[in-house]
């Protein structure tokens, strides 16, 4: 195994200065697309913002040796492991990046909190409720050993979200009554798309529910600053059989990773499409849609909320934008603006470039490292928490409920 320095080294150009903070030796769990981007996250925070630790990108995991090997100079790990047991044994990994699919996240992150690591686990936080409870009581537990354990929903730390939050608890758009939320991709709509894990319940957990769903979910519930308290809902699989692959892929792309499928079929057991409506505890209304079905939405978030003295909107494919109309303003000159949120006092811009020169999706990733290297040196419990997890898990489990009795659905008589 590499000496700490020598994964430092390895790991970036640290400066004089930088080097004179203690370390904070990661190990990650997973290397595809999530493990690229947080990977982008470990490796920029430090660059960029004045952290009070150093991260060391120590170590990634995965199981094949060659593809993991390979991986950790592709994403700049200083040394590859193939047994995350090992990762979380070392003396060098302070804290356990999980970027795995959702069936490994708790046996994942509760041995590694037991064994004394700090946790970053990647949304969903679990495939059930009763995992994210034993993941919540895990983390409540390592907290009184000054533990940290945070969820990765990267959309909270995207500036113009942000922003958004900051606004409403600032009481700019009053007593909210609407939160309108869509997450629409359209990888799904070619029936030939093969049967990867995302696709097959006992790995992912659910479909564009778990994936898209759990995302809009958290950020309605962040904006709002309120839980979700009921749900009602209904839910699709359109594509009930898909292509089998010759191997467990976990691609996303359309080539399912670069395995090729092979003749045989075989069921998708996770919805295709989400569509539900939600209750706030202040009695606000809110309304969800996830899918794979979009055609030619390729990652469309956009949420909208209403309230007594005025709106927010933000749409992700316009992320350094905010729209906000104040109520409050005489009528005749009142409407939405675009706020250009790119300004040094905007949410985590004190650090990046001049005004207008913006960010875009990978930055969330930088942002979510910056808060949790906080965190962890000032002794905080950084947000989203497990508890959180489990809270979205919770309203999840019940659309999937509702779904399922059909309890609120009215048939039109013909
Ligand atoms: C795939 O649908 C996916 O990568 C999600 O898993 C991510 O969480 C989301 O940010 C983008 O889309």
């Amino acid at each position: 195994q590499p000496d700490e320095a020598q994964a430092g080294a390895q790991a970036g150009a640290q400066s004089g200065a930088q080097a004179g903070r203690p370390p904070l030796g990661v190990g990650m769990v997973g290397y595809a697309f999530m493990g690229a981007a947080h990977s982008q996250g470990w490796r920029t925070a430090d660059r960029v913002f004045d952290l009070p630790l150093r991260p060391v990108l120590a170590a990634v995991c995965g199981r094949d040796a060659q593809a993991v090997g390979a991986a950790a100079d592709r994403l700049g790990w200083a040394s590859a492991e193939t047994d995350w047991r090992a990762l979380i044994a070392r003396d060098d990994v302070d804290l356990v990046d999980v970027c795995t699919p959702g069936d490994s996240h708790a046996e994942i992150a509760i041995a590694a909190l037991a064994a004394g690591k700090h946790v970053l686990c990647e949304k969903p936080l679990a495939n059930t409720v009763e995992e994210a409870e034993a993941m919540t009581a895990a983390a409540e537990a390592a907290a009184a050993r000054g533990q940290v354990a945070m969820v990765g929903f990267n959309y909270r730390r995207v500036p113009a979200t942000a922003l958004a939050r900051k606004m409403v608890a600032e009481g700019r758009i009053g007593a909210l009554r609407h939160v309108r939320v869509t997450y629409l991709q359209d990888w799904l709509v070619d029936r030939e798309f093969p049967l990867t894990w995302r696709l097959r319940k006992e790995t992912a957990g659910s479909g564009a529910l778990g994936d898209l769903g759990a995302h809009i979910v958290d950020l309605a519930q962040y904006l709002a600053g309120e839980p979700v308290i009921g749900v009602s809902a209904i839910t699709e699989t359109f594509v009930r059989e898909r292509p089998l692959l010759s191997g467990a892929s976990s691609g996303l792309s359309a080539a399912g990773g670069g395995e090729p499928p092979v003749e045989a079929r075989g069921p998708v057991t996770v919805d295709d499409a989400a569509l539900f409506t939600g209750r706030f505890a202040s009695g606000a209304l809110a309304s969800f849609e996830a899918t794979r079905f979009a055609t030619g939405r390729k990652n469309s978030l956009r949420i909208e909320l209403n309230g007594e003295k005025g709106s927010l909107a933000f749409d992700l494919e316009r992320l350094n934008e905010l729209s906000y109309h104040d109520g409050t303003e005489p009528a005749a000159h009142a409407g939405f603006r675009r706020i250009l949120v790119t300004e040094p006092d905007h949410p985590y811009l004190e650090a990046w470039w001049p005004p207008g020169h913006g960010l875009g999706y990978e930055h969330t990733f930088v942002h979510q490292v910056r808060d949790l290297v906080h965190a962890i040196a000032d002794g905080g419990r950084p947000l989203p928490s497990f508890a959180d997890g489990l809270q979205v898990q919770r309203v999840l489990a019940a659309v999937e409920e509702s779904a399922e009795k059909n309890s609120v659905f009215t048939p039109i008589a013909s």
